[in-house]
């Protein structure tokens, strides 16, 4: 069985160092698979790479064939099976939204354009890094030979959190507490929507009333990744490194056929009339590596609403960066 090959940018960052070791691990494609890692970072940060890359061999992961390192995603992308996109700039002091928008996006249009270049024609590409939708949309309009549906964004970590919370609610084990659906942007604009959700035998609408929804589960899980800063002084990690992981199984074909899970992926053609050119989280079903968009989930008109609110504001990120679209 060959390695399959994956690259991960930004691995020294919060995220991206504990992305690595679940990855090595076989927290992807499972212990006996073996994986080889294309790890990247910036420039400056190569000796942190190398300590990087020792660190791994030193935990001898039976999986783990291959390291290699740098910061050139031309070369780092070479046939690579896979690729989380992690590496991004932070918000800056006094940096605007645009400002942050208009930084990053350059580092995903490059990006794109080496995907396009040096990646497998069937790379898997997950974007993590934020406005990780809008990223998305600029890497998967520079991969021009590689098509859009093997892109997708990140809200795995905000399914799994409105997982928690109702768990939270009802008093129910989080795993009796089936998929919750999340529309539109990964922002505090995300829609979380429990009109197909089962706790146990009961449907969840039946647990916990939507004045309920609407007044807490909405704001709480929106403002879930701030509370965390707040209370450990650092954003979310390794929490979101597991979704990032469990999100790729989800894009490799890992998942039950039929599945249920939300993705943000490329808008073209979805059957809820939402802009065609955004990287949106919609309700998608598994079918191996494929997913489809499911057309029969809308919710209530009070949660439309809150997923038009962000539709408008995918639709003006992407204004912002039209210039990096091709
Ligand atoms: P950190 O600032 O800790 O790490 C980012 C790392 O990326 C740094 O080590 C930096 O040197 C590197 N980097 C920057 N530009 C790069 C480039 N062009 N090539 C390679 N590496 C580059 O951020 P961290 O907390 O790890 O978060 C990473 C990104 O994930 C951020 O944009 C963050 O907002 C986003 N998140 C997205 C989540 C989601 O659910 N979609 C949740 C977690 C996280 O907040």
């Amino acid at each position: 069985m060959d390695a399959i090959r994956c690259a991960v940018t930004g691995c020294l960052g919060n995220v991206g160092y504990n992305l690595v070791f679940f990855l090595a691990s076989g927290g992807v494609f499972g212990p006996h698979q073996k994986i080889s890692l294309n790890l990247l970072e910036i420039p400056d940060l190569a000796p942190q790479l190398e300590g990087l890359k020792m660190e791994l061999e030193d935990c001898a992961f039976p999986a783990l064939h291959e390291i290699r390192v740098g910061s050139d995603p031309f070369d780092l992308f070479g046939d690579i099976d896979c690729a989380f996109l992690v590496g991004a700039r932070p918000r800056g002091p006094g940096m605007e939204r645009k400002e942050l928008l208009q930084a990053n996006g350059v580092i995903f249009q490059r990006q794109g354009q080496a995907l396009d270049r040096s990646a497998k024609k069937r790379v898997r590409v997950l974007v993590v890094g934020n406005p990780c939708n809008t990223n998305c949309l600029i890497a998967l309009h520079n991969a021009k030979t590689i098509s859009p549906d093997q892109f997708a964004a990140l809200t795995r970590l905000d399914e799994f959190r409105a997982r928690a919370v109702l768990a939270k609610k009802t008093g129910a084990d989080v795993s009796d507490v089936s998929p919750v659906v999340i529309w539109g942007n990964h922002s505090s604009t995300l829609v979380p929507d429990i009109q197909h959700t089962m706790i146990g035998k009961k449907a969840a609408l039946s647990c916990v009333d939507e004045a309920w929804i609407l007044s807490t589960m909405l704001p709480s899980v929106r403002k879930r990744g701030a509370e965390i800063i707040k209370l450990r002084g650092k954003s979310s990690s390794a929490s979101a490194a597991f979704a990032a992981v469990s999100a790729m199984a989800v894009m490799t074909g890992q998942l039950e056929e039929n599945s249920l899970v939300s993705m943000p992926v490329f808008s073209k053609g979805n059957p809820y009339g939402i802009d065609p050119n955004l990287v949106f989280s919609f309700p998608c079903r598994t079918h191996g590596d494929r997913l489809t968009i499911d057309p029969s989930m809308r919710p209530s008109d009070a949660l439309w609403k809150e997923v038009l609110v962000s539709e408008k504001e995918l639709i003006e990120e992407r204004d912002a960066v039209r210039h990096l679209l091709v």
